[in-house]
């Protein structure tokens, strides 16, 4: 039966399938595979092998897969801005060799922190509580490379001046799609090195921003950022419950519980907490609220005062560990705002700043990633008898996701231009308001931005996108929580409007070298926050999420006609200004012209909400 069903027919190298083959494909011609094999010598004689150990009749055609080609090499407008900006050789090979060890060596790991994801041993096998949580050899792998390649430390040598942190976020662009998530980590470490140098570099805190900004794999550490807390992550002011207990020998004792620890490996972390005064009795609300440093392990990685309750059970991130930590009397914790208690959720703001700057960084590569990866599968894929890329639609799809994908990389790369100023102090006032709002305008959009263009993505893989081993659906999930985490939209919507409110006078002006459509889009905001003051309370609420939109689409407008004014502009970086400017740039002052701000409806919204929900 099996005979009948797969005859096989020796010719050097090719097996020809028959039989059951030609019944379930219609087929009325034999299919030739080629084999992954040595081909036969001409004269060898012909063997008939156990059928049943055969290859089942599945077909000749095999698809190509998508080839991660050096990344560096393939984003034109990366090269170009560089080009433009930082036009130094050792910047461009550090880069290019990098973009080679993503391809031949990192990449993989990456896929290996997927598919080993961290665990937590809880007890020892004699019944010790131990508490530690096994990562994976590629996972740990990633710090040492973090350290080599100088993916912190590049930011605080300065080698290049203002420009370091271009320097710095374009390594990290290129590696973020391949790291396994370790992008999350680092976030948190160079969080952790500004705000220690901002707060002075002086006793505890030395060594830790020795390590943090190490390119030696044996000091490095990395940082956590423990900041949320059972009652909420947004809402910092009230929701954070930890109680600090002074000792008398000036340091202090944490209790409370850290619902959403990211990276919890970490060797250091800043968290918020309440010192606690000789009563027990703290202060409520933001005031209440002071900035630690602590240590969180002893020599041999144990976590001390603390037990790691359970790690999380995610839709994506599920590279690193995020773990709910009960700070059971975490001891040695250092307060970094002594002079001024209370004054907590200003003193970690600058992490904040960087770890959101690193969020929008991984969000424009995400988008990157995907678009080289479905490019490339457009010349490898055909359908409907030629290859995707040849079919009209499919490559405006692609051109759509490009300049989205472009101007995400120019918002974000200004914003890491702006804090390169600040840091180096050539920053001028404009700068630095402009560097204030811009961080969670592109926050806040890019992780849209992200999502939307890397599911997309996926589509342009047809049903291959949606199959886990291909390692596309992951690139998915974890682009989710970039709207989440570092603050919400909606949360970054607001933090928008008290910027505005503060440099309004600073910001708009500095569009004005914007071409026609921008300077319209311009003009409509102008016209729209004027009369946005004149409204009844509430009404700039409900317009905050519209007017960040605005705001990111006009400045990402301005900054694609200045990059496509340069001299050494190409084509394709003018024609991406032009459909850029397609869009709509100032949709709060259409959506405003319908009335769908005006809190009056409120009611009917909630009620349009919750309609039918009394009956449950
Ligand atoms: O921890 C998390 C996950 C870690 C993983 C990190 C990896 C990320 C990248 C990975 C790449 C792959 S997620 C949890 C993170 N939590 C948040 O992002 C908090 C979200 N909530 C907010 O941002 C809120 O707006 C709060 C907490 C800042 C609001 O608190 P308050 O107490 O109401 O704050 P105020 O009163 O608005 O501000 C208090 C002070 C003010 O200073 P003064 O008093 O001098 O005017 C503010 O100007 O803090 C200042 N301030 C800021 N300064 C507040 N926000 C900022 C800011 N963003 N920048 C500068």
């Amino acid at each position: 039966m099996h005979l009948l069903l797969h005859r096989q027919v020796t010719r050097p190298g090719y097996w020809v399938h028959t039989g059951m083959y030609r019944l379930l494909s219609h087929s009325s011609s034999a299919k030739v595979v080629k084999r992954d094999m040595a081909p036969f010598p001409q004269d060898a004689p012909t063997v008939e092998g156990p059928a049943e150990f055969s290859r089942a009749g599945i077909g000749g055609f095999f698809q190509q897969k998508p080839v991660l080609k050096n990344p560096f090499l393939g984003d034109a407008l990366l090269q170009g801005y560089l080009r433009r900006h930082l036009p130094s050789e050792a910047v461009y090979s550090d880069l290019l060799v990098f973009g080679e060890r993503l391809v031949y060596e990192v990449d993989g790991w990456g896929r290996e922190c997927e598919t080993t994801p961290p665990k937590l041993v809880t007890y020892d096998p004699w019944g010790c509580r131990v508490d530690r949580i096994v990562t994976s050899p590629a996972w740990q792998r990633m710090k040492d490379l973090s350290a080599q390649e100088g993916l912190v430390a590049i930011g605080y040598e300065r080698t290049y001046g203002e420009w370091s942190r271009v320097y710095q976020m374009c390594k990290l662009y290129l590696f973020s799609p391949s790291s396994g998530l370790y992008t999350c980590p680092l976030a948190m470490t160079d969080g952790a090195a500004k705000v220690i140098q901002a707060l002075g570099v002086s006793g505890p805190t030395q060594e830790a921003f020795s390590r943090l900004t190490s390119r030696n794999p044996e000091d490095f550490w990395t940082s956590g950022q423990w900041m949320t807390e059972r009652k909420g992550g947004s809402d910092v002011g009230s929701g954070t419950e930890t109680v600090a207990l002074p000792q008398s020998d000036g340091t202090y004792r944490l209790s409370g519980f850290k619902w959403f620890t990211s990276a919890t490996d970490a060797d250091m972390t800043l968290t918020l907490g309440r010192v606690a005064d000789r009563d027990g009795r703290t202060t409520p609300g933001s005031r209440g609220l002071s900035l630690f440093y602590a240590a969180v392990r002893d020599e041999d990685g144990m976590v001390q005062g603390i037990e790691v309750q359970r790690l999380k059970d995610k839709l994506g991130t599920r590279q690193m560990p995020t773990a709910e930590l009960l700070l059971d009397g975490l001891t040695d914790a250092d307060c970094l705002n002594h002079e001024c208690t209370g004054r907590g959720v200003a003193c970690i703001a600058n992490m904040l700043t960087l770890t959101r700057i690193h969020n929008s960084v991984s969000a424009v590569s995400g988008m990157r990633r995907v678009l080289q990866l479905a490019r490339d599968y457009a010349t490898r894929r055909s359908a409907f008898g030629k290859p995707l890329k040849d079919h009209p639609l499919h490559m405006q799809t692609l051109t759509r996701m490009e300049v989205e994908t472009r101007g995400a990389f120019l918002l974000v790369m200004d914003v890491c231009r702006l804090i390169g100023r600040e840091e180096t102090g050539h920053a001028s006032q404009l700068d630095t308001h402009l560097l204030r709002l811009l961080t969670p305008v592109a926050k806040l959009y890019t992780g849209k931005q992200a999502i939307a263009v890397i599911s997309e993505g996926l589509e342009s893989f047809g049903g291959q996108g949606y199959i886990e081993d291909t390692g596309l659906p992951a690139m998915l999930r974890d682009a989710q929580v970039l709207s989440i985490w570092e603050g919400t939209t909606n949360v970054l919507s607001l933090d928008v409007l008290r910027c505005i409110s503060v440099s309004q006078s600073y910001f708009l002006p500095s569009l004005s070298v914007a071409v026609r459509s921008v300077d319209s889009a311009l003009c409509g905001l102008r016209e729209f926050l004027q009369e946005a003051v004149l409204k009844p309370p509430g009404y700039l609420e409900l317009a905050a999420r519209d007017l960040a939109y605005s705001l990111a689409r006009i400045y990402i407008g301005a900054l694609l006609i200045d990059h496509a004014s340069w001299e050494g502009a190409s084509q394709s970086d003018a024609y991406a200004a032009l459909r850029w400017c397609e869009q709509e740039l100032c949709p709060v002052l259409s959506n405003a012209a319908t009335g769908c701000y005006n809190t009056e409806t409120l009611p009917q919204d909630a009620a349009l909400v919750y309609e039918a929900s009394a009956r449950q």
